[in-house]
């Protein structure tokens, strides 16, 4: 049976010889080029130059003596540039930073001194106002001949030549990615709320352009494409970023548009992938004919592997899943690892509907001995047999191996033991009085800033000076019990990133405002906060949200932006009057920069001047106790309670 067979068999969702494994078939289930480079010293290989497989992501074009050593099964076909477009990287106009711009006219830097990767800085579509400044915009033309020059024969070497699973890549990133990458995410995610019509209709235009994209690759790849690559990234570490009811009214309809015409021109499988808490959305993507998703995080809410099988595993097939990248796959022993392989494929291997790779690209930080134990673990439980079928074997089997059960969850953050808490009922009930006995122009305030509209709620600002109304007191009794609601929506799974961010700069807007009068009165914030996403970390939507919130609860707060150096959280500590940093990571390959951090401020002599609060994706509480700091959150809301317990205020 060779590669290919395998992995129709398994994508039919029946039994092959063994589960098949993918390393390297698509940029998301590949390795980045430091962690490809050690991989190959211990798998023995002589030493190559490395090909790129995609830039922003600094992963590896995994090899075919990688390949071969560890029989990966799928390969990507994927299109090339246009003939109009060259990435060229400018290596000397930003100061600090490697940078280009993309087709899309996205710019993207990386930073000279130990950066990891490519990240976004610049969105053409951010000061957009029209439909007018979207049709204006020079799209890239899907339909140029040049990216389609070899793909047909390409796909066909692939299919019948080396017998291996065809995978064909897309024009682009999926129709949420790059709208909310051309408008950047300070924009696209209250556009949900405030900017809806201009929001569908660009995303129309990406749907449109990734139709003409397929239109042509379909049938010039014909019966050799076997998996079709979307995606969208839809959700974080906890929860869907938007709505299910935004996804369902906004962004399912555009799906499946895109889906039934790919469907309509081929019989490839459908693979989307989503990082995060996307259970919620399984069954829309079933419906609307996703075949296949991935990366699968199974350290995400919600996405426990055993139950995802139970519950959707009939209809739809887990590419990834394998190890969780964010834990176990760093921090743990090979050991570990190779008991967290075990489990997951005897979780998803049963019947097939398992395709083994893990949860997104290798990161730079991962030893070579994981790899191989996780890889060694696929070679003994992954094999279809009698008796050694994953899901299969026979008790005596495990004998000498921990269960899972007894174990200590390597997962420690989860919403069910969130410190985070949402208002009590009695909290509830004094803010409901308290609005009813609010002048009406602060209720009608208030009310802007809980529906996030920023006119409206600048408006009712004014009005309020002008019946002299003090700066102070409008902060303190409309807009923090506002915002003190929106954080309540956001715990209770009721406001999602749109609502949130739209309250946020509806509160933004009324401290442009307010602020100024504020230092002529004399009245002091809370407290000085300062916050940044650590060195190396471009991450920045949750810690804008932390950094918002904040804002709205009355500190005054220095935003150092992401990408934040020691020296500059030291330099402002050093101005004095900050009693708070916060620092924001969601990388295991930048968490380890928190401590460093500490550990200049120590240095410096100015640790003791302040507290320091971590927070992001994967960051924990005993990560948080381990690094010395003095507190952690794990949302936005709960950062604002956490900052005033630090602070005693
Ligand atoms: Co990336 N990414 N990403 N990404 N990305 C994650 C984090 C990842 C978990 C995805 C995955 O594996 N499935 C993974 C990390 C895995 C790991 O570390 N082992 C990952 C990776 C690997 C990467 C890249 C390397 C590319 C890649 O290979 N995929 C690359 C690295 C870029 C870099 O930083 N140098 C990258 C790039 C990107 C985008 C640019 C595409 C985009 C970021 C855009 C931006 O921020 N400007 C992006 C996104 C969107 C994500 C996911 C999907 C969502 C993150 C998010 O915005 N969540 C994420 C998946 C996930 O989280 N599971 C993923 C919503 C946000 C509100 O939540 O930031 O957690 P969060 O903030 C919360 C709390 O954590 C808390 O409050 C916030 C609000 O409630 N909080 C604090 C945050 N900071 C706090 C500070 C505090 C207190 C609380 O005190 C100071």
């Amino acid at each position: 049976m060779n590669s290919r067979e395998r992995g129709k068999l398994i994508l039919e969702h029946k039994e092959a010889d063994r589960v098949p494994f993918d390393l390297g078939g698509t940029v998301l289930t590949s390795i980045h080029l430091n962690a490809y480079r050690k991989l190959r010293e211990t798998l023995g290989l002589p030493e190559v130059e490395i090909g790129v497989m995609d830039i922003f992501q600094q992963i590896a074009n995994v090899d075919d003596d990688v390949r071969e050593s560890l029989s990966s099964d799928v390969r990507n076909v994927a299109p090339r540039s246009s003939a109009t477009f060259r990435i060229e990287i400018n290596t000397t106009d930003m100061p600090g930073y490697d940078f280009f711009h993309d087709e899309w006219g996205i710019g993207w830097r990386k930073p000279k001194d130990g950066g990891f990767f490519y990240d976004m800085f610049d969105h053409p579509l951010a000061e957009a106002t029209s439909i007018e400044d979207i049709n204006k915009f020079p799209w890239p033309d899907p339909t140029d001949p040049n990216r389609f020059v070899g793909l047909q024969e390409r796909a066909r070497m692939v299919a019948e030549d080396l017998g291996e699973l065809v995978i064909l890549g897309g024009l682009s990133a999926g129709v949420v990615e790059v709208t909310a990458w051309m408008r950047g995410f300070a924009k696209f995610y209250p556009d949900f709320v405030t900017n809806r019509k201009w929001l569908e209709y660009l995303m129309d235009k990406i749907v449109e352009l990734k139709m003409e994209y397929w239109d042509i690759v379909l049938p010039m790849v014909g019966e050799y494409a076997d998996v079709v690559q979307e995606a969208d990234d839809v959700a974080g570490q906890f929860d869907l970023l938007i709505s299910p009811e935004d996804y369902r009214t906004l962004i399912k309809p555009r799906h499946k548009k895109l889906f039934d015409f790919i469907k309509s021109r081929t019989n490839a499988k459908i693979f989307f992938h989503s990082c995060g808490a996307i259970r919620e959305i399984i069954p829309d993507l079933i419906e609307i004919g996703v075949d296949i998703i991935n990366p699968v995080q199974v350290n995400a809410a919600g996405m426990e592997s055993k139950a995802l099988k139970r519950d959707f595993g009939d209809e739809i097939t887990f590419w990834g899943g394998l190890v969780d990248t964010q834990g176990v796959f760093l921090n743990g022993s090979p050991q570990e690892v190779w008991d967290e392989a075990r489990r997951r494929i005897d979780d998803f291997g049963p019947g097939g509907g398992f395709v083994a790779a893990t949860v997104h690209n290798i990161q730079a930080n991962v030893p070579p001995e994981n790899i191989m134990a996780m890889w060694n673990a696929l070679q003994e439980y992954g094999v279809y047999g009698e008796n050694n079928a994953p899901g299969r074997r026979p008790e005596e089997y495990w004998e000498g191996y921990p269960l899972v059960e007894e174990k200590p969850s390597l997962v420690s953050q989860s919403p069910d033991i969130m410190p985070a808490r949402a208002m009590t009922r009695e909290e509830a009930q004094a803010l409901a009085a308290k609005q009813g006995t609010l002048p009406g122009v602060l209720a009608e305030l208030s009310e802007s800033v809980i529906s996030g509209n920023k006119t409206t709620a600048r408006d009712a600002a004014e009005m309020a000076l002008a019946e002299e109304i003090e700066p102070q007191y409008i902060i303190d009794e409309a807009i923090i019990p506002a915002m003190t609601e929106v954080g309540s929506r956001f715990e209770n799974g009721e406001y999602f990133l749109p609502e949130m961010m739209a309250s946020a700069i509806a509160t933004q807007e009324c401290m442009r405002l307010l602020r100024p009068l504020l230092a002529e009165t004399g009245a002091k914030p809370v407290a000085k906060v300062v916050i940044g996403t650590v060195k190396g970390d471009l991450h920045d939507i949750g810690k804008n949200l932390v950094a918002m919130m904040w804002e709205g609860a009355g500190f005054e707060v220095v935003d150092l932006g992401p990408d934040v150096p020691g020296g500059k959280f030291i330099a402002e500590i050093k101005k004095g009057e900050v009693e708070l940093v916060g620092m924001s990571a969601l990388l295991t390959t930048t968490m380890p920069m928190m401590r460093t951090i500490l550990g200049e401020m120590e240095s410096a002599g100015v640790r003791d001047r302040v507290k320091v609060m971590v927070g992001g994706a994967g960051v924990t509480q005993e990560f948080a106790d381990e690094i010395g700091a003095d507190g952690f959150a794990p949302d936005a809301s709960a950062a604002v309670r956490v900052a005033r317990n630090l602070l005693g205020k």
